[in-house]
């Protein structure tokens, strides 16, 4: 359909008080930024301390993405999954109609074009994101290629439409709330077969920037699986040795499991160099060499904040030195952020304002910052954004590297027997929850290729095509798997390994890999490094770090048996091929 078809068309259903179409410029960010700072919704920090940079807070009820309200409406129920919550697409369109109907009334309606992935990469997309969020359009802006340059580009048979409303409308001269949302009626909607994507109730991350979870990973899902390539979520880093020889990993952990770290890492092993090609999202294409080539489809970071410091990710604080929006971190006297892990409060340290925009109570016992705060700068703001970041055609992937957060059982690091066997790593994965996503936190969850709440189709047709892809290439051109995991702890909850700079070590043995160096023991479960490089680090039990428990795996196997079977005959025979050949190593 027709652009302008459509704006009018949604414009009809949802009675904005105005239509605006986003250039995508500075001084539109800036004006837009300046009516928020007006009517209070963004607090401008400090210029000397943060200079072009705002906090915000939400809602405290809309603080991170919604799963449970997170729906595949393909035609098919068996074409969502078992892991995805479906609804017929005609039922889910008569309760979108309601709920859209009148929807933006008093508020203006934005219509963001945006690029996913280098403006002249022929594997970029188009999306248009209609929205009545102005915090939206500001996030967009630093997350994609928005505006003009992406207009210039859009064909109108072929862009990702998005319509996104906080659902508040406004009677005549009702007074706005700062950050209007629906909480107890939130749908994150999409239909991958006319690839639309509906989003209603939450303004939140994820839930409201459509470019990210919905369009590049559960959208373009479905188009990898269609034209054969793949959409992942994963980082991607350049690492350098010594001698001056590159290679480019990607890395798939669940949401708040330390991507952006790794993605901006700065190793402690001297002489070894780490860039930054992206931090959550890689889509990955077959070269004509027969090697997997990934492009970052975002232009910035959505980070998530505690934790971030100095010590842990000193690059990702340089980044956010200036130009970024802040979500739900802590505000100080002097107007600039903290959270928790950023550095240590004195007793008489200035008192500071919570996420929720009161004074900050420190007896409180709650964190000052929501675990799930977020900053968006752009990518372009890292000091260690890689030349080869805009590369149209991509970067060469020589390793990907699976993982979780796991006090037990998985070792700091293996290699898979082959590409299959890789596939079954990513498969197995299962992570403790994180506060990125609304419920428990700290519980054991399947997350497949840390792909669980972001594949748009079926899971068990997902890894089949991931076995798909590896009969595409030999297997000297195919990325080597690993998996990893930092969060091993001790009996008294010690975490083993000392995580950030220090996961160098596990890259470099990684390297010497995929250079057919690097010494390995098969064990049952994979390849582990026969040693690592520790040099200059004390007090490690690699030993316990490299150990595989028989029994713990055995069980292990027993839960993948089940959770395997969820798939019924969609699970392809190769998955649970790997998985009886992984028992039968145990039971050697
Ligand atoms: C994210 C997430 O925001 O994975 O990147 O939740
Ligand atoms: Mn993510």
């Amino acid at each position: 359909m027709p652009l302008k078809t459509w704006i009018d068309e949604i414009a009809a259903l949802c009675c904005p008080k105005r239509v605006h179409l986003c250039d995508g410029s500075q001084e539109e960010f800036d004006a837009i930024a300046a009516e928020m700072v007006r009517s209070g919704v963004l607090v401008p920090l400090n210029p000397h301390k943060r200079p072009h940079s705002f906090w915000c807070h939400s809602h405290p009820d809309d603080v991170a993405r919604v799963e449970e309200n997170t729906f595949i409406c393909s035609q098919k129920k068996e074409d969502a999954g078992p892991t995805n919550n479906w609804k017929d697409p005609l039922e889910m369109k008569q309760i979108l109609k309601k709920l859209f109907h009148g929807c933006m009334k008093g508020r203006t309606m934005y219509v963001i074009p945006y690029c996913m992935g280098p403006l002249h990469s022929p594997f970029s997309r188009i999306g248009v994101e209609i929205t009545d969020s102005p915090y939206v359009v500001l996030n967009m802006k630093i997350m994609t290629r928005m505006g003009k340059t992406a207009l210039e580009r859009l064909d109108a048979a072929s862009f990702i439409p998005g319509v996104h409303s906080v659902g508040v409308p406004l009677q005549p001269g009702q007074k706005d709330v700062p950050w209007p949302c629906n909480p107890m009626n939130r749908w994150i909607v999409h239909f991958p077969e006319e690839r639309a994507i509906w989003s209603y109730g939450s303004g939140y991350g994820g839930n409201a920037l459509l470019g990210k979870k919905c369009f590049a990973l559960r959208i373009a899902s479905t188009l990898a699986h269609k034209e054969g390539w793949l959409a992942e979520h994963m980082l991607i880093v350049g690492i350098t040795n010594p001698a001056g020889e590159k290679k480019y990993f990607a890395a798939a952990f669940p949401s708040a499991c330390g991507k952006t770290n790794l993605a901006m890492l700065t190793p402690t092993l001297p002489g070894w160099k780490i860039e930054c090609v992206g931090d959550d999202i890689a889509w990955m294409h077959f070269g004509a060499d027969g090697r997997l080539y990934a492009i970052n489809p975002e232009a910035g970071y959505f980070g998530v904040a505690p934790g971030t410091s100095f010590k842990t990710n000193p690059n990702a604080m340089r980044t956010i030195a200036h130009d970024t929006i802040f979500t739900n971190v802590a505000l100080t006297e002097d107007k600039d952020v903290w959270w928790e892990g950023m550095e240590i409060l004195s007793a008489s340290s200035p008192p500071l304002t919570s996420w929720l925009g009161t004074p900050y109570d420190p007896a409180s016992g709650k964190p000052a910052a929501y675990p799930n705060a977020r900053f968006t700068v752009s990518a372009k703001q890292c000091p260690i954004y890689d030349k080869e970041a805009e590369n149209p055609q991509g970067v060469p992937i020589s390793a990907i590297l699976f993982g979780g957060r796991r006090a037990s059982t998985v070792p700091l690091v293996f290699e898979s027997f082959n590409w299959n066997h890789g596939v079954f790593l990513g498969a197995s994965v299962s992570s403790e929850t994180t506060a990125a996503s609304k419920g428990e936190m700290g519980r054991l969850r399947h997350d497949p290729f840390a792909m669980l709440p972001f594949c748009g189709y079926n899971m068990g047709d997902y890894f089949a095509h991931w076995l798909e892809m590896g009969r595409k290439s030999s297997s000297e051109k195919l990325p080597r798997i690993y998996y990893v995991n930092w969060f091993q702890k001790d009996n008294a909850g010690q975490f083993l390994w000392p995580g950030f700079g220090d996961n160098s070590r596990v890259l470099k043995w990684i390297f010497e890999r995929t250079d057919h160096k690097g010494e390995a023991i098969d064990s049952p479960i994979g390849r582990l490094p026969k040693t690592l490089d520790l040099h200059g680090l004390q007090g490690i039990n690699l030993d316990r770090l490299l150990s595989v428990d028989r029994n713990a795996w055995l069980g292990e196997c027993d839960e993948l048996f089940g959770y395997f079977k969820l798939f019924g005959d969609r699970l392809p025979q190769g998955l649970m091929e790997e998985l009886k050949a992984l028992r039968g190593r145990l039971e050697q």
